[in-house]
């Protein structure tokens, strides 16, 4: 049944928590998850500073039961775009906006690795 399976990933989210260490608990409707968790890799499409968005290709975000795929984000903070450049690896963290959107609180460049042979 279809409004089963919603219920089940329902309580699984509100079971995961979700929080962010750096700015202490936040509370995001009730539940609490350690940056850590949130944490994901990604690689940088685009950067549109004037809106604050970044397009990512992201790994799947385990914390919140998120598939890999391209998507664009919007930045807590315009400035964590600075030095951002399409092509980038990144690690970034997610908060809840006031208006309950999933945006970019934390992104970090990635060392970049050597080409494989
Ligand atoms: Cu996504």
């Amino acid at each position: 049944m279809k409004s089963k399976w919603w219920l089940a990933i329902a309580l699984m989210a509100a079971s995961s928590g979700l929080g962010f260490a750096a700015q202490g608990p936040m509370e995001t409707g009730g539940r609490t998850v350690s940056s850590r968790d949130a944490a994901t890799a990604a690689k940088v499409v685009s950067v549109d500073a004037e809106h604050k968005t970044v397009r990512l290709a992201h790994e799947p975000v385990k914390a919140l039961g998120w598939s890999a795929m391209t998507m664009d984000f919007k930045v807590a903070d315009g400035a964590l775009l600075n030095g951002l450049k399409a092509g980038d690896a990144v690690m970034f963290e997610l908060g809840k906006a006031a208006d309950g959107v999933w945006q970019i609180t934390r992104i970090t460049r990635q060392e970049a690795k050597p080409a494989a042979p």
